[in-house]
């Protein structure tokens, strides 16, 4: 049965330098403006909102000047987003690092307090912060993670530099051997085993994350998949998969862009043939029946990609979500259940 009596924390993380596309910084603001948080209450949980995180002068710019001027590297005024020490590519190395230091903070203090964990985002970069930030509470966690794509490059096989590309690398325990390890990142701790780690909703792999997946053994159910079993049973054989003995707990990564690019069209990289709506709810709900979900981040909902209507239909779909996975039943709510006063 759901679960709709928890303690929830709620926080927003602005994070925006793991991609190149301004607005996403707007999405935790968007999807609260929905109404989701009163929604949540009406289901019955206690809710803390810790407001946002605050980072976002530590994503300026000027930061990675400082750094490159100080380094001597470069005569030039303008810097090119892509340079790390001259032969990495990856973007925004310190911005990224240090706001997701911050969010790893947070997001352990909000589940020390005996809260659920609640992120919204900002792109999907703070993955590696919540995820170390969980994994620090509960050193055994599996993870979810929903997403057209597998954010799995390591900042040797990025062809795009793009940090939102590579927060799985980070927190994985077997591909640290293959990790080039970045300074700024050193406070990460990669907790994640392999076996614990599932996805779901791909369809946008590229062959050296496709690689490290065969490597490594790691489940992941493509949209192909889902076709052919049904969202249903994709989510059991994920749960199992991730924890044999039913006891593992879980943090959910839900990548918008997870769902159909038809229904979700203000985001930075939306890809078509996605999950529909009602298949996202169900995969929700069913990890909300296990009342294992010990964190959950909403992320990449960009206000101003597309028009306001789609603006409005993808906040839309990122509350509804919320509400699947905080156990808000579709059937009607128990008369019980309802909030006392
Ligand atoms: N795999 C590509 C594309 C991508 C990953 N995540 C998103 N796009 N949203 C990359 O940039 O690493
Ligand atoms: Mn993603
Ligand atoms: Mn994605």
């Amino acid at each position: 049965s759901l679960t709709n009596n928890l303690r929830v924390g709620v926080q927003g993380v602005e994070l925006y330098r793991g991609q190149n596309k301004r607005g996403v910084e707007l999405g935790p603001k968007a999807i609260r403006d929905t109404g989701v948080v009163a929604a949540l209450r009406n289901v019955g949980h206690e809710i803390v909102d810790y407001g946002n995180a605050p980072i976002m002068e530590m994503q300026e710019e000027a930061v990675l000047q400082e750094r490159l001027v100080a380094s001597g590297g470069r005569q030039s005024q303008t810097v090119p987003e892509s340079d790390y020490n001259g032969y990495l590519n990856v973007h925004y190395v310190k911005q990224v690092a240090d706001a997701n230091r911050m969010i790893s903070d947070w997001t352990s203090k909000i589940m020390r307090d005996g809260r659920v964990c609640l992120t919204l985002g900002g792109d999907h970069a703070l993955g590696i912060g919540t995820v170390n930030g969980a994994s620090q509470v509960h050193p055994d966690l599996g993870v979810l993670w929903i997403d057209a794509h597998s954010d799995i490059n390591t900042p040797l096989t990025t062809g795009s530099g793009k940090i939102h590309g590579m927060s799985v690398a980070f927190f994985v325990q077997e591909l640290q051997p293959y990790m080039t390890q970045l300074p700024e990142f050193s406070w990460v701790q990669p907790r994640i085993k392999a076996a614990n780690l599932a996805f779901i909703g791909l369809r946008d792999v590229d062959p050296a994350e496709r690689a490290i997946l065969e490597m490594l053994g790691i489940t992941a159910y493509s949209m192909r998949d889902v076709d052919r079993h049904g969202i249903q049973k994709v989510t059991e054989m994920a749960l199992s998969k991730i924890s044999q003995d039913k006891k593992r707990p879980i943090h959910v990564s839900y990548d918008i862009d997870s769902l159909c690019e038809s229904i979700v069209k203000s985001t930075g990289t939306p890809v078509p043939g996605g999950l529909s709506l009602r298949e996202g709810i169900t995969l929700l709900e069913m990890i909300n029946e296990t009342g294992r979900m010990v964190s959950m981040d909403l992320v990449e909902v960009n206000p101003l990609l597309g028009s306001e209507l789609d603006a409005a239909a993808t906040a839309q779909a990122a509350k509804h979500l919320i509400l699947g996975a905080f156990g808000h039943s579709r059937g009607g709510m128990a008369l019980n259940s309802i909030p006392k006063p």
